[in-house]
């Protein structure tokens, strides 16, 4: 028994560590975006994550790191984490077992010698490379309209290029920063005003539609602050109600909410500085209900919301939960978290996406977390077994190619 215990974990960990995966979310883009597209050494370095971990280590003040060059706050950013003190924490880890899995000797502990090491490939190498090391078979983009270095792009007929990476739409400045959004649609030529006329409604639907055609977008994708209430007296409820969900009925695609983020927290650290927020799942649990036919793919920021949202999902089939989503995103959480949705949900939920910002992250994160989905299935497995139920090779491969791919896209009704 021992030892088919034994062969049984390694089969499973096998598996998990290797079979493909599609990354749902993400804020890397296809090589066609040029400088959208992050990648390298110094681009790493000043990850947000590690900026915030950064700051801990000095008094600096924040206006003085901002006026630096890139690769003057890659330096600064390399001697606090790595070089003062050892990179233990979740984003530093990840950048030495980065650099390690593309053969890079991390040992001279010289920024410089892998400064060359990645200046020898091209971005182009370095797409597939990763892609292959990570076995990351396709991602899902995060697409702005709005964004004045992505616009072009799409404009130009570029944004869907390569057949491995997808488009979201991505509309949060349309619910949470609504005179912003009335601004750009104005200079996209639609005739809304801030007041929520017919005629404003109209065009954002209108506006919608056509990105979402131009795109091919999977999914409409917003992230929230804690404080979402549905349905409530507010600009949100409207908007979502008479806009968003028409919309996304017609083109016949799901809303995807990320929920509990206080932006700017501490406004000096820029991206670094938002804040993590607990949320109300009956905000949730108000829009499943009301749109049985509206799929919804949804993950929240605070660890406090993960359990009453993984019960949710027990209640309503439009749900889809998904990831450990950005300080969720470590080894112990992980795990937690993994293995309690597979207690209340079977496999029948995503439990991992990656929130990439630079490329070459994605050979850490989805090692990491494939590790844990591993050993948390194989838990399973082995607790089967000793009741006589031996799961085959076949079915170990079901299972974790439900929950790497097959359930998103069968979600989306796009299976392959
Ligand atoms: O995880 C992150 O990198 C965050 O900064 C956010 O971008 C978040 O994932 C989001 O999509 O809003
Ligand atoms: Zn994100």
């Amino acid at each position: 028994m021992n030892e088919e215990i034994r062969q049984l974990r390694e089969r499973t960990v096998h598996l998990a560590n290797t079979l493909p995966v599609t990354d749902m979310h993400t804020h890397l883009y296809a090589p066609e975006y040029g400088e959208l597209l992050l990648w390298g050494v110094d681009e790493l370095l000043v990850y947000h994550y590690l900026v915030s971990e950064s700051f801990r280590r000095t008094d600096q003040p924040y206006d003085e790191f901002w006026s630096l060059s890139k690769k003057e706050q890659a330096d600064l950013i390399w001697q606090r984490l790595f070089v003062d003190h050892s990179p233990v924490s979740e984003a530093a880890s990840g950048f030495i077992t980065m650099l390690n899995r593309l053969g890079i000797d991390v040992s001279s502990r010289n920024l410089d010698d892998y400064r060359e090491a990645f200046a020898k490939r091209s971005v182009n190498e370095q797409v597939d490379a990763v892609m292959e090391i990570a076995k990351v078979e396709r991602i899902v983009m995060t697409n702005d309209p709005f964004d004045p270095l992505e616009r072009p792009v799409w404009e130009a007929g570029n944004g869907k290029k390569d057949p491995r990476f997808y488009a979201a739409l991505r509309v949060d400045s349309l619910l949470n920063n609504w005179p912003f959004a009335v601004q750009e649609l104005n200079k996209q030529g639609y005739l809304v005003e801030e007041a929520w006329t017919e005629g404003t409604k109209n065009e954002v639907r209108r506006f919608l539609k056509e990105w979402i055609i131009r795109m091919d977008a999977l999914y409409l994708a917003v992230s929230m602050p804690g404080d979402f209430a549905y349905p409530a007296e507010h600009h949100r409820t409207s908007m979502i109600d008479e806009v968003m969900i028409p919309v996304c009925q017609e083109q016949g695609i799901p809303f995807a909410l990320m929920i509990g983020v206080r932006r700017a927290s501490n406004p000096g650290l820029k991206l670094a500085g938002d804040m993590s927020m607990k949320s109300d799942v009956s905000a949730m649990e108000a829009l499943c209900r009301k749109y049985p036919e509206q799929k919804f793919i949804v993950t929240m920021l605070a660890r406090e919301n993960q359990h009453e949202l993984a019960v949710l999902a027990r209640k309503f089939r439009n749900l889809m939960i998904f990831g450990c989503w950005w300080f969720l995103n470590t080894d112990s959480i992980v795990e937690e978290m993994t293995r309690f949705r597979i207690e209340l949900l079977g496999t029948t939920m995503i439990p991992i996406h990656s929130d990439c910002r630079v490329f070459e992250q994605l050979i850490y994160k989805w090692e990491y977390s494939r590790k844990i989905v591993g050993e948390v299935l194989a838990d399973k497995y082995v607790k089967l077994l000793e009741s006589g139920w031996r799961v085959t090779d076949e079915e170990i491969k079901r299972d974790l190619e439900d929950m790497y791919h097959r359930n998103f896209w069968r979600f989306l009704g796009r299976e392959a």
